[in-house]
């Protein structure tokens, strides 16, 4: 009977979902653990196999840990809003949600065909307005504890898409999604002040179980800097002007001061002379973004405004200049500028022709500046009342914010690369933002009660020219009573900002989630998604959380507790997949020939989950020979599955294999699970007699990664179902290695004995000799010429002195 793995994958699958075998509800006499995935975004082209490589992962750990008598939340949803099914829109005029639902019915064909044990009652959908009424429930908590705000800020515009771009959608001065031209232009926005949250979120990633390169990229992001702000003197316009710096310690090595081009001062500060010159200084420096004017490999602009400055350590009068690489958005938009110890400062003076002075030894003005501070000291750097010479760096600084302090020019600074979070779009398919602008001009938030705000329907889903959302056109939605309603919508990342607590409760229609399930199932246990998601989602979702739990509408700070990050599946060319490559392995396809079992174990089979790895269709049909061969070997000749004949080197290797299965699945690593189920399978072939508990516990050992073909085989045999049985335990006793003592000799004397494992090879035992403490002393000052060794026994080393 060949194993027919359509009809016997999709038997199972149907009575799965008949039955609901994963529902999964509160039960606090059970400990829980929350395995999630990160949510897809149904687009149009369907899953590739690069998709189900980290839901395989998690589904096969949510199996395990069922068996291990957890109580398993895995759900699965659908991040439906989003640019391509509203440029769909424009193109076609098909209405998004059309479009939707379409790709989402074959996302959850494709899903289901791999059998995946989601408990489908707790399916959401971004864009289901009864999902949504909660999304702009929370906007609404977060605007009403002052952290959403409006502002005029610049953003980036991109003229062929007509939107408006996050810093994060914009790659080299192009859009992300399509490749076109991005430029500055300021515009009305709804901003979050995620940078209240800066340090709550610095904190919050060091108790979690997180991949390091993940973590870091979150603080760079953030960008903490501890320095000083130091006030200078403007005597032209009787003023201080602040500069904020992280070397406190070279204050005497100022030599000019630096504004943006935007800076409020700059104007007041220009000499008639150099009016002109400024004046086209700042139209140019407009055109270019931060990320640009920040560039350390462009050549440093400026211009000089005629005005000086005085150094409060010294009192010296120093030239103040503008230029671009001080950017307003960061600091206080001023710098003082110290040529000798900063490599930006150092070009610009060098084109400049400004003095460079050097206050902490130990670098080559030759060379460039001397950036790298650990061991040197301070030099040229005293007045009447502070002396730094000879302090470290690090003294220095504390020296020098303790004097600003104390006479009142300058104080201790925290900066943080962060900026606001820009949180409006103007698009269509998007949550709408639940505020009216009244007639007076104030900002009037909705009532709870008048949620969900429903996504109008529109004619058109062209932006208008004016870069305002299509809803602006439908003048009965936006004209209300008492004033306009906004009508940018929310950007993608809302929906995927919370979607985690819903799984909670999804069918709630009084609160977003009821507080007693959410103390049960919080914090996620472990999270596995993409590694491109390490700052946006990641940082935009835990900000969220912890407005909530500050709110105390959640119960711990934290929202996902393990993180980890599948690698990539490349093409067979060993080429990212893509459609324009041709590269694209279709999951329909592999499935319908192979069956999910052998795509699900070669999956997990082509090496560690973190590792990006070539697709290979013969490894495929490796794994698939490998089904083959565990159904003929448990279906064919059933004569010789009896009760009570297991020998003792099949117990053995068995408990070995429960332990080795049940160690690698709980620390994820599938590859190395696959080959000790092969090897295991591999010695029941050479048996004449096969034990029917052995079978019924290797089953059990293969149903995480293989559920279909196990289960089917099970009830062939007559065994319970595996999805409500437990998991094989193994018998430390039947594991442990046999060992053997041996004496170990050096020329004929014997000077010690060693326990070694049975199976260890000449070569190792002698490895074993030499790494041991007590004997390696013996080879000290020798050659071996000569190694005997009798087995079992003894080794003699014949020693000659070096
Ligand atoms: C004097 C100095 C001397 C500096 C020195 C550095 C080295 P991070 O680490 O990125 O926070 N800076 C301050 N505000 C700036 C702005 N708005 N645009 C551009 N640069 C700005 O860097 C802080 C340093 O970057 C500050 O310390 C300042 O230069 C510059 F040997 O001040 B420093």
């Amino acid at each position: 009977m060949k194993y027919n793995h359509l009809n016997i994958e999709n038997k199972w699958q149907n009575i799965w979902e008949k039955e609901k075998t994963f529902k999964s509800e509160v039960d606090p006499d059970k400990k829980k653990i929350y395995i999630l995935d990160m949510f897809p975004y149904p687009s149009g082209s369907g899953l590739h196999v690069g998709h189900p490589l980290g839901y395989t992962a998690t589904d096969i750990y949510s199996r395990f840990k069922r068996l291990n008598n957890f109580n398993v939340l895995h759900p699965i949803g659908w991040d439906a809003f989003g640019l391509p099914a509203e440029q769909y829109a424009i193109k076609t005029g098909t209405h998004p949600s059309v479009t939707t639902s379409e790709n989402i019915k074959n996302f959850k064909r494709q899903i289901k065909m791999l059998g995946f044990s989601y408990d489908w009652d707790r399916e959401i959908n971004t864009t289901d307005e009864k999902y949504y009424k909660w999304t702009q429930w929370i906007f609404l908590q977060l605007y009403n504890k002052g952290l959403a705000y409006e502002a005029e800020t610049p953003v980036n515009w991109c003229p062929e898409l007509k939107a408006v771009l996050a810093n994060e959608e914009v790659i080299d001065g192009r859009s992300e999604i399509g490749g076109h031209p991005v430029i500055r232009r300021p515009m009305r926005q709804w901003m979050f002040r995620i940078t209240d949250y800066a340090e709550s979120l610095l904190d919050g990633l060091e108790k979690l179980d997180w991949p390091e390169s993940v973590k870091e990229l979150q603080r760079n992001w953030i960008g903490k800097s501890v320095g000083s702000k130091v006030k200078f003197f403007l005597p032209s316009i009787t003023k201080n002007i602040e500069v904020f710096t992280t070397r406190p310690d070279t204050l005497f090595g100022a030599t000019y001061i630096v504004l943006a081009p935007e800076h409020p001062y700059l104007e007041s500060l220009v000499l008639p002379k150099n009016k002109l010159d400024i004046d086209e200084y700042i139209e140019e420096s407009q055109k270019k973004s931060d990320l640009d004017r920040g560039d350390l490999n462009k050549n440093k602009t400026g211009v000089f405004t005629g005005s000086y400055a005085v150094n409060p350590v010294n009192d010296e009068r120093i030239p103040v200049w503008t230029a671009d690489y001080v950017l307003m958005s960061y600091g206080t938009g001023a710098i003082m500028a110290v040529p000798a110890h900063d490599q930006r400062d150092f070009e610009f003076a060098t084109i400049f022709n400004l003095p460079i002075r050097e206050v902490v030894s130990g670098g080559n003005l030759s060379k460039g500046a001397y950036v790298e501070n650990k061991n040197g000291e301070l030099i040229n750097s005293n007045n009447k009342d502070l002396n730094l010479n000879g302090e470290k760096v690090f003294e220095a600084k504390i020296t020098v914010i303790k004097w600003l302090e104390k006479t009142n020019n300058g104080k201790k600074s925290v900066q943080y690369k962060l900026r606001d979070w820009l949180f409006s779009r103007q698009r269509y398919w998007g949550e709408p933002i639940p505020i009216i602008h009244s007639t007076d001009g104030r900002t009037i938030p909705l009532k709870e009660s008048d949620l969900p705000l429903i996504l109008p329907q529109v004619e058109k889903y062209k932006p208008a020219a004016s870069g305002e959302s299509p809803l602006a056109n439908i003048k009965d939605w936006v004209n209300t009573p008492s004033g306009k309603r906004e009508t940018n919508t929310m950007p993608q990342w809302a929906g995927s900002c919370w979607y985690y607590l819903r799984y909670i409760d999804p069918l709630n229609e009084e609160n977003a989630w009821d507080k007693e399930k959410e103390k049960y199932w919080m914090p996620v246990d472990l999270y596995v998604g993409g590694a491109e998601h390490a700052v946006l989602h990641l940082l935009y979702s835990r900000f969220w959380h912890h407005v909530l739990f500050d709110l105390g509408l959640v119960s711990t700070k934290e929202p996902f507790q393990k993180l980890y990050n599948q690698g990539m599946i490349r093409g067979q060319d060993g080429q990212k997949m893509s459609k324009s490559r041709g590269n694209v392995i279709n999951p329909d396809i592999v499935v319908e020939e192979y069956g999910a079992d052998s795509f699900r174990l070669y999956e997990m089979f082509m090496g560690p989950l973190d590792k990006s790895k070539p697709w290979n269709t013969k490894g495929l049909q490796g794994c698939s020979r490998f089904i083959s061969k565990v159904w003929r070997l448990c279906t064919e000749n059933t004569e010789k599955i009896k009760n009570d004949v297991v020998n003792e080197e099949t117990q053995k290797l068995l408990h070995q294999t429960i332990k080795k299965v049940t160690e690698d699945l709980n620390n994820l690593r599938f590859n190395t699970v696959v080959s000790h189920l092969m090897i295991f399978t591999n010695h029941l072939q050479t048996l004449k007699v096969i034990d029917k508990e052995t079978v019924k516990t290797f089953l059990k050992l293969m149903n995480p990664l293989a559920p279909h073909i196990t289960e089917e085989i099970s009830e062939l045999l007559g065994f319970s179902r595996i999805t409500s049985s437990k998991w094989p335990t193994y018998n430390i006793e039947l594991i442990e290695e046999d060992k053997y003592t041996i004496a170990i000799q050096f020329n004929g004397k014997t000077r010690g004995t060693l326990s070694i494992v049975s199976h260890l090879t000449e070569v190792e035992i002698i490895k074993t000799i030499k790494g041991d403490s007590k004997l390696s002393k013996y080879f000290d000052g020798f050659f071996v010429v000569k190694t005997i060794l009798i087995p079992k026994r003894l080794i003699n080393f014949v020693l000659k002195p070096k």
